[in-house]
């Protein structure tokens, strides 16, 4: 199945000049970006963005850590994109990440993983609209 997840690099990705690195490697494993911008994230936007995580510890800091700078935001297209992209990122948790991921090579912390990648059909659908519009 073709699918479109929603992919960003977040502030901690962009500071550390990792962009093209992320890319390069999502555009190597066959990835088409079909969509792309730089922004910074206002409070509404990020709490929006991690609603799910509302109420969990770590909602605050994940909300003012994703809206602390420029992230780059993209829409990636491609045959099982949801689950390709996943595995190029690594788990959320960097020590979990596996060496030769996005997370299990440039990243230690939980809190500054570098990229977040839709986790499924629906999330990437509601993810798309939320940074990129409905058209
Ligand atoms: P993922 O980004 O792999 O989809 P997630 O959706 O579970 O992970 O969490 C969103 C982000 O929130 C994650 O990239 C980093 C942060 N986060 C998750 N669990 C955390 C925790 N236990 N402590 C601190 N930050 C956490
Ligand atoms: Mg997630």
């Amino acid at each position: 199945m073709i699918e479109r997840s929603f992919v960003m690099i977040k502030p901690d990705g962009v500071r550390r000049g990792l962009t093209g690195e992320c890319i390069r490697r999502f555009e190597q494993r066959g990835l088409k970006v079909v969509e792309l911008k730089m922004l910074t994230a206002g409070r509404a936007l990020a709490e929006n963005h991690y609603g799910v995580h509302r109420g969990k510890p770590f909602f605050e800091s994940v909300v003012d850590f994703i809206s602390s700078g420029p992230v780059v935001a993209m829409v990636i297209e491609g045959e099982s994109a949801i689950a390709a992209i996943r595995q190029i990122v690594g788990a959320t948790r960097p020590l979990e990440a596996a060496p030769g991921s996005i997370r299990g090579d440039f990243a230690l912390e939980v809190g500054e993983n570098i990229v977040h990648a839709s986790d499924g059909v629906e999330t990437a659908t509601q993810e798309i609209a939320l940074w990129f519009g409905q058209g």
